[in-house]
Order: structure tokens, then sequence, then C-alpha cells
């Protein structure tokens, strides 16, 4: 990890993206030394049983199955559904949400997106649905809700499974639903980068009792009451993972009000410069802002990757996520001509956010950017 000794840098440490938070760390440890003194570190253990109920409370959503990680988690969902053929998927995302459709067999097949939301295009996606699609695969990025309402209609008018990457959209809210209760289920990533997070963990939350019963058969090798009834792997969460997933939900609202603070002051600090845009959903969802995401347009004095660079130099370890978009990068090359996504991807700049960045960094990361870009 860069722990940036540049001298001109502003910042010692440097400040990242995804610093992992754990607020209260003296309580949390206290927890998870009862959890080692317990002598149960694994399969489906107390730990776990809290956590998933705590989750479903909070996503309201009468199950949630929690796996290893997000990757992981959405494979065995696609392998719980049975699907063959196409899928339609967005490829500006992390490579995770696309690899697992290979993983299963399945073909990914690329759609543009709507540069207002920066999920999937409703409309882009019905042109692309034929004889061999089973699924769409819309993805939540930045934690703002696709158009949902829109992509149900399309998926029941052809028939196909509606599944969610709502990888960062903890916490956040459809038209004052919470995200989690929508298609036929909805995988969250708990990355330590994430924040909310269990070091490593992934969700999967539906509405169906059918589904979570497979699913948690297939995430702990196809077992059911000591008998094998399906083909599965060992995609258990461990419990000193729902121990930490646990204690860091319990500071959810606080959570997300620092996210929303911390988006406010950038905010406040990047506003009217030319060219630069600091990204934000004009609806009335509600995000969880754990992403600060910039824009940089051509009519900036920088272009992005000029941006970018002079941040790595000042301490500010700024990322490009996600360039290049998946259709672009080396397993996936030529299966797809996507000019606006290829456009935003080379655009956009994901700044440091989280408890471990203060106010006045912030404020001398927008001061610099200003001084950079005007
Ligand atoms: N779908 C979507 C839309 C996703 O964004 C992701 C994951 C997934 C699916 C898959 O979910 P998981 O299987 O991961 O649960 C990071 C995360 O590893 C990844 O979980 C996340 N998305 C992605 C957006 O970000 P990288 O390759 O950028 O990670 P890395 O190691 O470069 O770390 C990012 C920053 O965080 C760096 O500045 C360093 C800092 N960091 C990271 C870690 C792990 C820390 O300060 N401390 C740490 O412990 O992917």
């Amino acid at each position: 990890m860069n722990t940036n000794s540049e001298s001109n840098a502003l910042f010692h440490p440097a400040l990242h993206v995804g610093q992992p938070q754990i607020p209260e760390q003296e309580a949390l440890f206290e927890k998870v030394e009862q959890v080692l003194r317990s002598g149960r570190l694994s399969n489906d253990g107390p730990q776990l049983h809290a956590y998933e109920i705590d989750l479903a409370k909070t996503l309201q959503t009468p199950h949630v199955i929690a796996m290893t990680n997000g990757t992981l988690a959405l494979m065995v969902l696609l392998k719980a559904l049975q699907l063959q053929g196409e899928v339609i998927v967005p490829s500006f995302t992390f490579p995770a949400t696309v690899h697992v459709l290979n993983w299963l067999g399945l073909r990914p097949v690329f759609c543009e997106i709507d540069p207002q939301t920066h999920c999937l295009d409703p409309r882009a996606v019905e042109t692309l649905i034929r004889p061999q699609t089973c699924a769409i695969l819309g993805v939540h990025l930045w934690g703002g809700a696709c158009e949902i309402h829109e992509l149900e209609q399309l998926a029941q008018a052809y028939q196909l499974k509606l599944l969610f990457d709502s990888a960062h959209a903890f916490g956040s809210y459809y038209k004052q639903h919470p995200i989690g209760r929508f298609g036929s289920a909805e995988m969250f990533s708990l990355h330590a980068t994430k924040f909310m997070h269990s070091i490593e963990g992934g969700i999967i939350s539906t509405t169906s009792s059918e589904l979570a019963d497979e699913l948690r058969r297939l995430r702990n090798f196809g077992y059911q009451d000591s008998v094998i009834e399906s083909i599965g792997i060992n995609a258990k969460m461990n419990e000193i993972s729902a121990c930490v997933g646990r204690h860091l939900l319990s500071f959810l609202p606080t959570l997300l009000a620092s996210n929303r603070q911390r988006f406010e002051w950038y905010q406040q600090g990047l506003s009217d410069i030319s060219g630069v845009h600091l990204f934000q959903r004009d609806s009335q969802d509600v995000t969880n802002h754990q992403y600060i995401v910039l824009l940089i347009q051509p009519d900036a004095k920088v272009n992005r990757d000029q941006l970018w660079q002079i941040l790595q130099t000042k301490g500010v370890l700024a990322r490009r996520y996600f360039d290049p978009p998946v259709h672009l990068s080396k397993p996936y090359q030529n299966q797809a001509s996507l000019p606006l996504t290829e456009t935003l991807a080379s655009q956009t700049l994901v700044l440091p956010t989280g408890l471990s960045v203060q106010q006045r960094e912030i404020e001398q990361i927008c001061k610099l950017i200003r001084e950079i870009a005007t």
C-alpha cells in the first residue's frame, strides 16, 4: 500500500478510497475475543444467525443469506436459479459482476448505461432482449438505484429473471423502500472497503423462501439436515466476519449520516469549477453516499488522468473506477461498443471519504482540485 513518502504530499499518511472503518474498536475487540474463546468459529454459528436476522430487519426483507464474499454470493445465486443463456449486464461496474456469469457458463451481453444514473438504461436493455436472454442483472452503481420499475416491467413482459448487484447500495432506498427486496434477489458486498462491512463478506437478500432454502444448501456443500440435497460449494461466512458485521451494522445510521456529511462538504468545496462535476442523482431516492464520484469533462482545464496523477503525488489516492469498463478489459474485448460507457469511464474519479477523512482534509482536497482545474 502506498504510504506516500513523496516530499510534496499534503497528506501523511495518504488518503484512501475505501479505508476500512470500525467505530468503537475496543468494544469490537471484546466481542471478537468472546467469539474466539467460544470455540465456535464457523458453520452456521450463533453470530451468523444473529447477523442474518439483524440484516433482514434492516433491509426489510424476509430472507438474508450471508456468504464468504459478494462475488461468491452472486455465483451461488446464479447457480440456484439454474439460468442458461444470455444475461444483460452493464459494463460500467466492477469486473466481478461479469466474471461470475462466465464462471456459471452464462454469456454476458453488455448494455449501455444512462448518464443520468450511471446504471442500466432500460431502453437499451430492451433492444438486446433475444430468445436466448434469460436474465437482466442490474447494478446499483455508487449506491444509487437502477430504474427498477422499468426493469421490472421488462422482466415481466419478456419473462426474464431480474437480479441486482447491490454491492454498493447497502442502506440506499428506491421509492421509499430499502434496496434489497427487488427482483428475484439482490447481492450486497460486505468487503472491508465498503462503509458497511464484515472484513470479507457478501449477502443475498430475497423475498422467496424457496430460493433462500436453496441458497442455504448451496453455500454449505448442498447439505440440509446432514443429507446432500444439492450440488453445493463452500461459501459460508465465518463467525468473526459475522461478529464484525453485526458490530458495524449497529452503527448504520451514524455511518450513513457521516457519508452524507462528507458528500455535502465535497459539494460545498467543489461548486462552480468549469468541467468538474460532483456526480449526484436528481431523483428523490436516497443513496448511501459511500462513493464520492467526480466527472472531469472535456471543458475542464485538465483531463481526468492529469488530475489523478497530481492528486496521487499529493497523497490523495483517488481511484479511476471503473476504467477500463469491463467490455474493454482483456477477457471481453470486441464484445460490444458502448460509447456512453466508454466516455463516462474515462471521466470518472472517485475521491476518499468515510470516517478516516476529516472536514479539514476534504476542504484541502477541494482547494487542491480547484487550483489544478481553474
Ligand atoms: N460488484 C460490484 C459492483 C463491486 O463493486 C464489487 C466489489 C463486487 C461486485 C464484488 O464484491 P466482493 O466479492 O469484493 O465482496 C475494491 C474491493 O476489493 C471490492 O470489494 C470492490 N467491489 C471494489 C469497488 O473495490 P479494489 O481492487 O479497488 O481494491 P484495492 O485493494 O485496490 O483497495 C481499494 C482501496 O482501499 C485502496 O486505496 C486501498 C484501500 N484499502 C483496501 C483494503 C482491502 C485499505 O485502506 N485497507 C484495506 O484493508 O477493489
